[in-house]
This record gives C-alpha cells, sequence and structure tokens, in this order.
C-alpha cells in the first residue's frame, strides 16, 4: 500500500529518535514519539466514521497534537481542512456547509458554539486543548501503529479555504503530489537539513506555517522550535541556538524595532525566509545593515504553492521574488486578452506544474475561469519578469489587501457593510501600515438623508467576520469615485486617505 505524502513525509521517521518539536514548555517531541502519535490519532478518526477522501476540519489552537491531527488524516487517507482560529461561528458555518466534513475538530472552548453548526451536516465534533481535549484523550489509549490508507499521487490531501474577488471563499484541492513536489524542491533550494533548527511562530492554518515550513521539516528531519505565536521574547530567546527562520515581513520589521535583535544575536542563522506578503526593499536593506544576512523572498499562494523563490546561492534581490522553482513553470500573459507578454513588460503571472492545485471544490465556473485548458492558473497578481528569467510583483489585478500576511478580500466585508441601515454603498481598501503592510479602511455612502451609525457597522463587522478583517477607520462620503466606465477607482480612495 502506498501514500504519496505520508510515505515520504512521516513513515521515514518511525524510528527517528530525533528531536521533531521543541515546544514554548521546553518538552521536546521526537520524531518516532510523534509518528506514534498521529497513529493513535488515526485509530480516533476511523472509530469517529472518517473514511478515505472525507474531510476532516480543524481549527484548533497550534499544538503538536494538531500537527500530528494532520499526519493522521493523511495516514487515514481523508482530507485535512485547517481553518484560521480568529474566524467567527457566521465564517465558520460557511466552511462546514461547503465542505461537509465528517468530522471537525475544534477548541475544547468552543464545542457548544461549533456542535450546533456541525450538527447541520451531520458531522461529529471533537476537541483538541493543552490538557488533551476529547480528541487527544481518545488517542491516549490506542495503538500505536495504524495501517496506513493507500493514496494516490493525485488524490486529495487538504482543501484549504481562500477568500475571493466575489466575496466567496473557495476551497483549494490539494493533492499529494501538489504538496510533496512543492516540499522536495524547497527542502532542495534551501539546503533544509537534519541539521537545522527552524524558529516556527508562524500560524499551522495557512500553506506558508503548515506546507511550507512543516512539509520541509518532515522531509529534512530538521527539528522545530514550535512557538504558540509570534513572540519577540521568545524568538530573540530562540535565535542563538537556531539555523533558519520562517516569517512574514512584519516578522522581520518588529526584530528590527528591537535593539536586542543584533549581529552576534544572530551568528548561528543560517537563513531567513520572507513571504505570504511584499518585503519592502527598505526592510530588506536594514535587516542585511544589521544582521549581515540577506532575507531570502519568495512568493507563493494557496492554490499553487510556493511558485518562486530567490536563490539560496546567489544574488538575493530585494523588491524581487526570484526565479521560478524547478519544475514550475512562469509565463507573463495580457490580463484582457490573455496573450503572452514578452520579458520586461507587466503583466498577469501565470503558472503550471505539479504545484498547481486540483481547482475549487464544489465550483467548477470558478475553475474554469481561473484554471486555464491548458494548465496554466491566473494568479491575478500583476508582474514582470527580466531578461534572466528573475520575477518582480508590481501589483495586483485582484482587489486584495494583505494585512500582515492575511489575506482579506474587500468584497466580504464591503457585503457585510452594505446591509446596515442607512449604507447605500461602500468601498473597502487597503492603505499602508508600518506594522502589517497595509491595514483596511471602509469608505460609506449613506442613503440620501441617512446617517450611518458607525457603532452598528462595528458591530455587524464584529458579529461576521475575524477581528483581523475589521476596518480600522470608517469615512462617510456622498459619493465614490469612478471612472467613465462607472467602476469605482479604489486607487483615488488609497491616495486620499493613504496618510
Ligand atoms: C492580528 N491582528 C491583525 C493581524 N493579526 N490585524 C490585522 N492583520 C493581521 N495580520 C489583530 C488582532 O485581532 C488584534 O486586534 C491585534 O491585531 C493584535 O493582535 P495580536 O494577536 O497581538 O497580533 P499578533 O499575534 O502579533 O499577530 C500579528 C502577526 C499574525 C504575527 C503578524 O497576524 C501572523 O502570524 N500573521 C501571519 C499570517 C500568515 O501565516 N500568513 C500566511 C498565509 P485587537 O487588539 O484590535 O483586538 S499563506 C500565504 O499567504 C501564501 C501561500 C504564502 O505565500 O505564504
Ligand atoms: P493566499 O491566497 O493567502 O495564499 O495569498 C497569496 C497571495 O499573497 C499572492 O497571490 C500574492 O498576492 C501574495 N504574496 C505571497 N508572497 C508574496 C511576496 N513575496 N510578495 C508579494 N506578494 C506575495
Amino acid at each position: 500500500m502506498t501514500n504519496t505524502l505520508y510515505d515520504a513525509l512521516i513513515a521515514p521517521h518511525a524510528d527517528n529518535e530525533a528531536v521533531f518539536l521543541e515546544c514554548d514548555d521546553s518538552t521536546r517531541l521526537t520524531y518516532a514519539r510523534f509518528v506514534r502519535r498521529a497513529a493513535q490519532l488515526a485509530h480516533v478518526l476511523t472509530e469517529a466514521g472518517v473514511s478515505p477522501g472525507d474531510r476532516v476540519l480543524v481549527q484548533a489552537p497550534k499544538l503538536s497534537d494538531t500537527i500530528a491531527l494532520y499526519a493522521a488524516t493523511l495516514q487515514a487517507g481523508a482530507v485535512y481542512l485547517p481553518l484560521n482560529t480568529a474566524y467567527t461561528q457566521a465564517e465558520l458555518a460557511y466552511f462546514v456547509e461547503d465542505a461537509a466534513p465528517t468530522l471537525v475538530v475544534c477548541d475544547a472552548q468552543e464545542e457548544d458554539a461549533i456542535a450546533e453548526i456541525a450538527a447541520r451536516v451531520s458531522a461529529k465534533v471533537l476537541t483538541l486543548a493543552g490538557d488533551g481535549g476529547s480528541l487527544g484523550r481518545a488517542a491516549d489509549g490506542q495503538f500505536e501503529t495504524f495501517e496506513t490508507v493507500a493514496r494516490a499521487p493525485d488524490d486529495l490531501a487538504a482543501l484549504l479555504y481562500t477568500s475571493g474577488t466575489t466575496g466567496r471563499s473557495k476551497g483549494a484541492m490539494l493533492s499529494h503530489k501538489n504538496l510533496l513536489s512543492n516540499a522536495e524542491v524547497l527542502t532542495e533550494l534551501w539546503q533544509i537539513t537534519a541539521r537545522d533548527r527552524l524558529i516556527h511562530a508562524l500560524p499551522i492554518f495557512h500553506t506558508h506555517g503548515l506546507f511550507v515550513a512543516l512539509n520541509t521539516a518532515f522531509l529534512s528531519g530538521a527539528e522545530v522550535r514550535f512557538m504558540a505565536g509570534f513572540n519577540l521574547d521568545a524568538i530573540i530567546d530562540a535565535l542563538p541556538d537556531a539555523t533558519l527562520m520562517m516569517g512574514v515581513p512584519t516578522f522581520y520589521t518588529r526584530l528590527l524595532d528591537d535593539l536586542r535583535f543584533t549581529r552576534d544575536l544572530t551568528r548561528s542563522m543560517r537563513l531567513f525566509i520572507s513571504g505570504s506578503a511584499p518585503l519592502l526593499a527598505e526592510t530588506h536593506q536594514a535587516f542585511e545593515a544589521r544582521t549581515g544576512h540577506r532575507i531570502l523572498e519568495r512568493y507563493g499562494m494557496t492554490e499553487t504553492n510556493m511558485i518562486t523563490s530567490n536563490p539560496y546561492d546567489g544574488a538575493r534581490v530585494a523588491g524581487t521574488v526570484g526565479y521560478p522553482l524547478p519544475g514550475t513553470e512562469l509565463r507573463i500573459t495580457d490580463p484582457e486578452t490573455g496573450a503572452l507578454l514578452d520579458k520586461g513588460e507587466i503583466g498577469m503571472i501565470e503558472t503550471r506544474g505539479d504545484n498547481v492545485f486540483q481547482g475549487y471544490w464544489n465550483m467548477p465556473e470558478k475553475t474554469a475561469e481561473e484554471l486555464r485548458e491548458d494548465g496554466f492558473f491566473l494568479t491575478g497578481d500583476l508582474g514582470i519578469e527580466a531578461e534572466d528569467g528573475r520575477v518582480s510583483i508590481v501589483g495586483r489585478a485582484k482587489d486584495l489587501i494583505i494585512s500582515g500576511g492575511y489575506n482579506i478580500y474587500p468584497k466580504e466585508i464591503e457585503d457585510v457593510l452594505n446591509d446596515v441601515d442607512a449604507v447605500a454603498e461602500s468601498a473597502v481598501f487597503g492603505v499602508p501600515h508600518k506594522d502589517f503592510g497595509e491595514s483596511v479602511i471602509a469608505a460609506i455612502v449613506p442613503m440620501p438623508g441617512k446617517t450611518p451609525d458607525i457603532e452598528a457597522l462595528k458591530a455587524a463587522a464584529q458579529d461576521a467576520l475575524a477581528r483581523f478583517k475589521h476596518p480600522r477607520d470608517y469615512v462617510v462620503l456622498d459619493a465614490l469615485p469612478r471612472n467613465t466606465m462607472g467602476k469605482v477607482q479604489k486607487n483615488i480612495l488609497r491616495q486620499t486617505y493613504g496618510s
């Protein structure tokens, strides 16, 4: 029986007594112990009725058991569906109803509220918590081996939701091959080995913290300093013994703001990697001036895993995202006509390869819009390719705000605000923000003769949307700026309110 991802990432560690995770409380979990724990969890999954191909929806804290649940889901042949822990019940309800999971795993504290939502699709609910939760406790008494369920390279391994310009989140279907091929390429390119010690402060419900960071650790057998979240003091403490760090640009600007962050502190570091949002050239330069390290910037998407990377050996150029990864094709096309553009011309970044997903869950029309018949995926990012193939991202064709590495689609927020009393229409846009890169502002146009209640707008956002999506400011306008075609000119709003 073969199971593409499990056999490559997890199974080889069955007898590996090296440390996999060191947690905040200094507890250390070996790879071998981790493999046994995943097997115990896999038994609970099958007892809960999870069959091959079923979705296991997970909105759980960042614990070693949560990673073991990812491995267990793979071993049981099911599809791992992780969700941001900041999502509200309203957001969660959409994902549960859309994905129809067999099992929902949540934080023990959320169990009652989530049980009601899970019941709508007859899903079972189990919990994870620092003290085990019902899933952790059920796993404790299980056998420490589990007969791995066969899965082929094209079978689904994960379903990751990504918001869309239409306001409805889309489930990106990622196969075993999609995830494994990307992990193999990155491990080799970034020369990750069992001698590495990775600082892991990212969330584990997105591609960056889950696949880029952890799949490469599994492949290489690296040790992971596993932090519950971004904590400056913990990172400063961990740096002298670390070799590798992956983060969003906010991580690096926050480190630079701390005087304890010095060349000496980073002496044992081999590589700092940045992604998920643009790294300002000034951050890149300040980082090198302070530490002597040149941050390696790479570019990717949920649907495509990683697409490009600056080189490990060779010039890491600030403001560029490097070259297409081995096995990944990239081309730049005219966003209107789809025609291929020449090197040096700005256009839509398209990519094709084993990295590119299988389509959107239950959304064949959306899939057809974004995934061409020849296999190229339209990223919605605008880029330029230099003569030597080096790629720079210069903008976005999609209406998207990236705040602290989290994607925020204005349409989703506008839909919520437009439903509030006295609101005729709204436009949500991003403005530069020192810490998060961008932050969210809402322009509100009232109905004639009416005054919208800002508190009501905030309350609507509170009920419907995760906190990181909430507008940080509201401006009330008589009308939105529009071009002759009637399209709202968000660039004018950004310029006007950018400061
Ligand atoms: C937290 N808050 C935010 C954000 N994070 N607001 C806007 N944008 C954010 N990203 C809010 C909280 O709700 C809270 O609001 C206040 O800011 C402070 O919260 P706190 O928890 O203290 O913040 P933090 O823990 O310091 O978090 C900031 C963070 C975190 C470390 C930058 O957002 C983070 O880990 N981001 C990484 C996201 C990520 O992994 N992205 C990868 C996506 P209040 O106090 O007002 O209630 S994968 C991807 O994009 C592709 C595939 C790729 O290429 O990687
Ligand atoms: P997501 O859909 O959450 O996976 O986010 C993917 C988006 O993040 C991409 O389409 C880009 O717009 C953005 N992104 C990721 N890495 C970078 C980067 N290094 N520079 C600029 N934007 C990036």
